[in-house]
């Protein structure tokens, strides 16, 4: 199953591409209102968190079991073994509440909503209460092509370490994220059930983040996750800002927390500068640009201001500065 969520957001691709087609000799069948079926989802996750515990191994493995009263066990939002949060995310006019455990944060890197991870999964169908996807092995996905709940989630998470083993022995990982995260359908499938996934169910998973590639889905030599970042020439009253126990966010000048603001476009293009290979639009390539004197690119932290200096941590880089060749 390791194409699942390939496979499945292909199909939300197709089913996307297809309604918005009149040539369909079918009416399509309406979706239904999002915050209504968030309301339904919600209440069943809320259920489900006052009736269910989890256990997990010293690996974090993770099992979940209906509480019995006389079990001597405590529902998922009252264990004091863990912490039951949630995160707030906007999306199609809803703003979702996501229920996630942190069993463990990690200690390596952490990816951003643009990267690819490395994780072992188990997939819990609320309501089938009944497992419909796992991976024992870990297996890689690009998070922008699954389903959206997981980038907002795995986000907070961090890799661990690896140790190779020699002959095939030994080999492990160690101090890697692993959580739970409670997703209501429509940050999932909504209506696209398939297999043992029913339409409109939330879904559980319970997660370990064992590696990850940071990617330059633009190939200009600057990871996306540092296009992202600061860019004090268009805009200097939003700023990026990392969290440790939160996503990378966006403040204003006030601090406040600014949702509205697409990916970073220095250029003002209409491409976001993760996606432009001239992010600054002065005909000169980024790559060129971030050329050091060996030939070679610098890395982003670097990356010199016009005047060749590397020192200030928020200088304006040479290739996001259009007065800069
Ligand atoms: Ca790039
Ligand atoms: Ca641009
Ligand atoms: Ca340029």
């Amino acid at each position: 199953m390791n194409n699942f969520f390939k496979i499945l957001s292909v199909f939300v691709i197709c089913v996307v591409v297809a309604s918005c087609s009149k040539t369909s000799s079918a009416d399509p069948i309406a979706l239904r209102d999002y915050k209504e079926q968030y309301t339904a989802d919600l209440a069943l996750i809320n259920t489900y968190i006052d009736t269910h515990y989890i256990t997990h191994d010293a690996d974090y493995n993770v099992t979940f079991d209906t509480l019995i009263p006389t079990g001597g066990h405590s529902s998922i939002r009252t264990d004091t073994a863990f912490q039951l949060r949630d995160t707030t995310v906007l999306q199609n006019g809803v703003n979702y509440k996501i229920y996630f455990i942190k069993f463990r944060e990690g200690t390596k890197n952490r990816p951003t909503q643009v990267d690819s991870v490395n994780v072992a999964y188990k997939g819990i169908n609320l309501l089938k209460s009944a497992t419909f996807d796992q991976a024992i092995t870990p297996t890689w996905f690009r998070l922008p092509e699954v389903i959206s709940g997981w980038s907002h989630i795995i986000t907070n998470f961090h890799t661990g370490t690896y140790t190779p083993g020699t002959g095939g022995n030994g080999t492990s990982f160690d101090n890697f994220g692993a959580g739970v995260m409670f997703l209501p359908s429509g940050l999932a499938y909504y209506s696209n059930g398939a297999g043992n996934i029913s339409s409109y169910s939330p879904i559980i998973f319970s997660f370990k983040l064992y590696e990850l590639r940071y990617r330059d889905q633009d190939g200009d030599g600057v990871l996306s996750k540092d296009e992202r970042k600061l860019d004090p020439l268009v805009n200097p009253l939003i700023r990026w800002k990392e969290n440790p126990s939160d996503n990378l966010y966006k403040i204003d000048n006030t601090g406040a927390v600014v949702t509205d603001v697409p990916f970073l476009d220095t250029d003002g293009d209409g491409y976001a500068n993760m996606y432009d290979i001239d992010d600054d639009g002065d005909h000169v390539l980024t790559r060129v640009e971030i050329k050091n004197p060996l030939g070679g690119l610098y890395l982003y932290n670097m990356i010199p201001d016009c005047g060749g200096s590397a020192t200030d941590p928020n200088r304006v880089r040479k290739h996001i500065d259009a007065a800069c060749h």
